[in-house]
């Protein structure tokens, strides 16, 4: 009873409580984790992306021992492009590496001996000075080893934070090391590993042969290249990750810059859920997230429609004439409640502000139909210049390795049906035309039968071409052919 009169005890008693719940506030992130105990020890395993390890699950914490070979190697960053990379664990991005709140990763670090400069890693996941940089410092042909606990959940960068640091991040040096929260991340059908880097070379976009990094581009933020997984076309075609439809999909994606920030963006995907910057904060429904230079995110979908779904960083000049384009193959059944492929297609003629001034000349100054050959052709250009020229270039003459030539085109002359199919359905996979291997994606064309009869009228009329005369019944045909 005494206590609680005395005044003086009790404030006392107060402020503690408060230090107390301060101290819990603020120290409820790492207070439990850092206090785990690791009694097992395993060998980690490392993947090389587009993969990943298998899930943690609810395995308790344990001592990881990760053993990563930094390697400079040469590999092609784009068709007939050279480039030679500095890599952890002889990929781009380096090795994935899986962890869990409380394990104790015990990093083994070897510069291999062939190498030509010292290295160390720096991981964002580490709480420490420098994220392991200092005590990882290791030169070619000698072998590192320091540890830490990891204390936060999350999927992080590491990457290589020797000097030039800009430099040795360019040419490849990051990855990602991902930490699963007590009990693991919700189970799903398909992981994969995906991480943007921007890349310099002395050479312009496509310049053949064995590319220097050029430093004054990459001080000035203009890349040639911008690429998921190291090289352009790293997942595409054959490449391309896949899933069956009614499967949901998860994927860690990293952005190891130097320099750009990525939209994130999957074509006829919607994310329903995104550990916003690889966090705990989880936002749902979106179309396109964020990815700063050295960080990540996860995001995770339901494949309903089967299908080729395209990945890329927004920034469209990026995907399109760059590099940053991915491709997600799904297969399955369809299911036309979902998705019903086109229904129908009729021209669409918004009628203009000035139809209520003056309907009349609206009426007679309608365009006619082009019916002359000549008349089809001019009609043809203006559908060309507004529809295929971004890739095909006004000229028709495409651009190395990304888009294909239009004019004196091989591929082209040997097979109008075909030509009308790319135009219609749109064609990703590896052609040659005039003896040149593209392995890209084109988009289905949103025209109507006339609308492609006369650009590929006028595409055949010029630049050399074999001088067809693509009707509109034909298209129709081929359309109704599906
Ligand atoms: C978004 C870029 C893009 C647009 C827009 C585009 N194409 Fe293509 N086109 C491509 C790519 C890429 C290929 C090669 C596809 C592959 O590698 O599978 C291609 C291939 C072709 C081919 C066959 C290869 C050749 O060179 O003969 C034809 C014909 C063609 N496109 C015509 C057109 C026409 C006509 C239009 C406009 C109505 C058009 N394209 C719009 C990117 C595009
Ligand atoms: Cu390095």
């Amino acid at each position: 009873m005494t206590k609680y009169k005395n005044n003086d005890h009790s404030k006392q008693k107060m402020a503690l409580a408060f230090c107390l719940i301060i101290i819990l506030f603020t120290n409820c992130n790492n207070k439990n984790t850092s206090k785990i105990k690791t009694t097992e020890t395993a060998i980690a395993e490392l993947t090389n992306p587009p993969f990943v390890p298998i899930p943690i699950g609810n395995r308790a914490a344990m001592k990881l021992v990760v053993s990563m070979e930094i390697i400079e190697k040469e590999g092609e960053l784009a068709d007939g492009v050279r480039y030679i990379y500095w890599t952890f664990g002889g990929s781009v991005p380096g090795s994935f590496i899986r962890s869990r709140v409380g394990d104790e990763i015990e990093f083994h670090l070897k510069n291999n001996p062939e190498n030509k400069l010292p290295h160390n890693i720096d991981l964002n996941a580490v709480t420490g000075p420098g994220g392991g940089a200092a005590s990882s410092f290791v030169a070619p042909g000698h072998e590192v080893v320091f540890s830490f606990k990891v204390l936060n959940q999350g999927l992080f960068v590491y990457h290589c934070a020797t000097a030039p640091v800009g430099m040795h991040i360019a040419n490849g040096m990051y990855g990602l090391i991902l930490v699963e929260p007590e009990g693991g991340l919700t189970p799903v059908d398909k992981e994969y590993y995906i991480m943007q880097g921007d890349f310099y070379t002395k050479g312009s976009n496509g310049a053949k042969g064995l590319q220097q990094f050029d430093m004054a581009k990459a001080i000035k933020e203009e890349p040639d290249y911008v690429v998921f997984n190291g090289k352009v076309g790293s997942l595409t075609g054959d490449n391309a990750i896949t899933a069956n439809v009614g499967e949901t999909v998860r994927l860690f994606v990293g952005n190891g810059g130097p320099n750009l920030v990525s939209s994130f963006h999957v074509i006829g995907e919607i994310f329903d859920n995104v550990n916003i910057e690889g966090g705990s904060l989880i936002n749902h429904n979106v179309q396109t997230t964020l990815i700063p230079a050295g960080g990540s995110t996860i995001v995770d979908f339901k494949v309903e429609v089967p299908g080729t779904f395209i990945l890329v960083d927004n920034s469209i000049f990026r995907t399109f004439n760059k590099g940053s384009l991915a491709m997600l193959k799904v297969s399955g059944n369809a299911n036309k409640n979902i998705f019903s492929g086109e229904k129908y297609d009729t021209v669409y003629h918004p009628e203009g502000g000035t139809i209520q001034e003056m309907p009349a000349y609206t009426y007679e100054t309608k365009t006619p139909k082009p019916t002359t050959l000549k008349e089809r052709i001019a009609e043809g250009q203006s559908i060309y210049n507004n529809n295929c020229f971004a890739c095909h270039q006004i000229t028709g003459l495409g651009l190395p390795n990304a888009f294909p030539p239009l004019a004196n085109s091989d591929y082209l002359n040997k097979d109008a049906n075909r030509a009308i199919d790319f135009v219609l359905k749109g064609h990703s996979g590896e052609i040659r035309v005039n003896g040149k291997k593209y392995n890209s994606v084109m988009t289905a064309q949103v025209l109507n039968d006339e609308e492609i009869a006369n650009v590929l009228t006028f595409v055949y009329n010029n630049w050399g071409n074999s001088k067809k005369d693509i009707s509109t019944q034909l298209v129709s045909k081929i359309r109704n052919m599906k």
